[in-house]
């Protein structure tokens, strides 16, 4: 695990809110165990995020109906977060600020192009940029998928990130993914740290 210089939160960094949808809360088409337990602690992120003047984004998990990730088209999961039905909507508790910018996932129909990256066929890399952030603060759902690839994602593009180990949850289809996502994600660069060490 790497150490970490300074966990307040200032000029060049962003807080990232990876796919807070419906369908990933408990009740939900592709639920996560615990997934609703983002929610508080992301809401203390944004309000000092956005109380700083410091940007905030979030991705969408967006699929077409028959995307090839879905079961019947000969996917892993069952049909989640499909464009514009509740499942996809955010999480009613979130509290995101007005206007945030957001990426869309997995919009794709191609079956060679399943994807869990918030920067993979979106302008967040880009828009980040012309914002000057340097260091990313992610948290979401799930730890294991959208998470992981985005973190994987954002430091090969040279952003430093940090995960908010509070603030995520795994899907774990085998036991012991969400830990070994952290893991990966650790050895690739990312910092580890909870919402409580943020300030
Ligand atoms: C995700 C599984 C399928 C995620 C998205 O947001 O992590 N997981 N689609
Ligand atoms: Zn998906």
């Amino acid at each position: 695990m790497q150490t970490h210089a300074s966990l307040i939160a200032g000029p060049g960094d962003a807080l990232v809110l990876v796919d807070v949808q419906n369908d990933f809360l408990p009740g939900g088409a592709l639920a996560v165990a615990e997934g609703n337990r983002v929610v508080p602690p992301l809401n203390r992120c944004i309000a000092l995020f956005t109380g700083r003047g410091l940007p905030v984004y979030a991705t969408r998990d967006w699929h077409p109906p028959d995307h090839c990730s879905f079961a019947p088209q000969g996917g892993p999961w069952p049909p989640h977060c499909v464009a514009g039905s509740p499942g996809a909507d955010f999480a009613p508790a979130l509290r995101l600020p007005p206007g945030l910018p957001i990426a869309l996932i997995g919009k794709g129909h191609d079956p060679a192009k399943d994807s869990y990256s918030g920067f993979e066929g979106t302008d967040l890399d880009r828009l980040m940029r012309a914002e000057g952030v340097e260091r990313l603060f992610v948290g979401g759902l799930a730890t294991d998928y959208c998470v992981l690839n985005t973190v994987l994602d954002g430091l090969r593009l040279g952003y430093r990130v940090v995960v908010l180990t509070d603030a995520i949850r795994a899907v774990d289809v085998h036991p012991g993914d969400g830990e070994r996502a952290v893991a990966k994600m650790a050895a690739h660069g990312a910092a580890l740290a909870t919402t409580a060490e943020l300030s």
